[in-house]
């Protein structure tokens, strides 16, 4: 018996940047589209410099979003301010998009709970970024409950990789927002792999979109690669969502261009023919070819962004490094509204380890990075300290 259920599948623009399909009109404004090129490659030159960051030592971990901009430059653009992102940890793109600043996500992933209060109002409600895989998509559910409990003409983006659709709180999440007919849109960065274990193996589905079908609504794939298939189908999952229509899963179909993060080795699992036919689908080169084709980008253009791209990058790599570091306890200040008393004495006990050894050697403790550099083992903490 079959397994394959036809799901729609879109895309609009080949690897080379020619229309495969004929576009939507939305996609008439070349402002627009141009604005899309402009924020992929704004997120690929801050990706570039976060990486750069790492390696001396200036960030803890940092998991890079090469080759995946499109997918969240196009749900950024479209999410409302209204809206609520419930992001995982790959998410720079839709981060940037949402008014969240390069310094903040420079200080999440330097292991600073700055970095997750995000002060542009757009992100106000947005949530931070998620480390445990899948356990996001249940709090989307809850936030899409309420808004629904509120009549509220809102929506939930709630974004994962494709390994997390194994896991239960993924599955569990996709039955409660079919049950409820829930505002939120799942989308799945399908990027091939999950750290070392490939898309071929992780599931017995021949797509995940399908997966939500078992839970009673509707999934489809886009080529992630393509950020105008991706802005049209997120266009209309958001739309939908925000009329009271219901949930939609949306599978974009990608790759990890880089290492899984910071901490990890992706030539120890996949092989250099692979990675550079995947060089050859990037979203970036083909949307150029596209605008380029249609005599509304040049080098000059390119020149010129580059720069400017540069230049914001390099302010926010200043700020962040003037931000000081927090004391030791800063990382508790967040987990509770107000501590709980039964977990007093460990508070106490960090801060007693702090003086002592601040008393040995003064000024390390203050220093958080020689821990966070060195392990590349899991934290299933929000922060950004380490992890992998
Ligand atoms: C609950 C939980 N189990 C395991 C991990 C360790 N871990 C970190 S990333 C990852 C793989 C996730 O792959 P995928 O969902 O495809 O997302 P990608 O990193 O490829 O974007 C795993 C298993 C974790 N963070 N949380
Ligand atoms: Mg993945």
């Amino acid at each position: 018996m079959s397994n394959r259920i036809d799901l729609p599948y879109t895309r609009f623009l080949d690897p080379e940047g020619r229309l495969v399909g004929e576009l939507p009109a939305w996609a008439d404004d070349f402002n627009l589209l141009s604005e899309l090129y402009r924020r992929m490659v704004l997120t690929r030159l801050f990706d570039q410099k976060a990486v750069a960051l790492q390696r001396t030592g200036r960030i803890g971990t940092y998991a890079p979003t090469l080759g995946q901009e499109a997918i969240g430059v196009a749900i950024g653009s479209l999410m409302r301010d209204e809206d609520v992102l419930v992001p995982y940890y790959r998410d720079t793109a839709v981060q940037l998009m949402r008014g969240v600043r390069m310094e903040e996500i420079l200080l999440y992933w330097g292991g600073d709970e700055r970095g997750s209060d995000f002060q542009d109002p757009r992100s106000k409600e947005d949530f931070p970024i998620c480390v445990p895989i899948a356990t996001q998509a249940l709090h989307a559910c809850g936030v899409a409950t309420a808004i629904k409990i509120r009549g509220q003409h809102r929506a939930v983006v709630t974004t994962c990789g494709d390994g997390a659709t194994s896991k239960g709180d993924f599955l569990e999440a996709l039955n409660v927002a079919g049950a409820w007919q829930l505002p939120v849109v799942f989308v799945v960065n399908n990027n091939q792999w999950a750290i070392s274990v490939p898309r071929r193996i992780q599931s017995g589905a021949p797509t995940l979109a399908q997966k939500a079908i078992g839970a009673g609504f509707h999934g489809e794939q886009v080529d992630g690669n393509d950020v105008l298939a991706v802005y049209d189908r997120v266009q209309w999952a958001l739309d939908r969502a925000r009329h009271g229509k219901g949930p939609i899963l949306l599978e974009c179909l990608s790759y990890r261009l880089g290492d899984h993060t910071t901490a990890d080795d992706a030539t120890r699992y996949r092989s250099a023919e692979e990675v550079k036919a995947a060089w050859l689908e990037e979203p970036i080169k083909r949307m150029q070819a596209f605008l380029a084709g249609n005599r509304v980008w040049d080098e000059g253009r390119e020149q010129a962004l580059i720069a400017d791209c540069q230049r914001q990058v390099q302010a926010a790599v200043d700020n962040f490094e003037s931000a000081g570091v927090q004391p030791v306890e800063a990382v508790l200040d967040h987990v509770y509204a107000r501590w709980p008393a039964a977990l007093g004495e460990q508070r106490e006990m960090l801060l007693e380890r702090v003086a002592r050894r601040e008393e040995s050697s003064p000024g390390a403790a203050r220093h958080p990075l020689p821990q966070a550099v060195e392990g590349d083992r899991m934290c299933s903490s929000s922060s950004g300290g380490h992890h992998d």
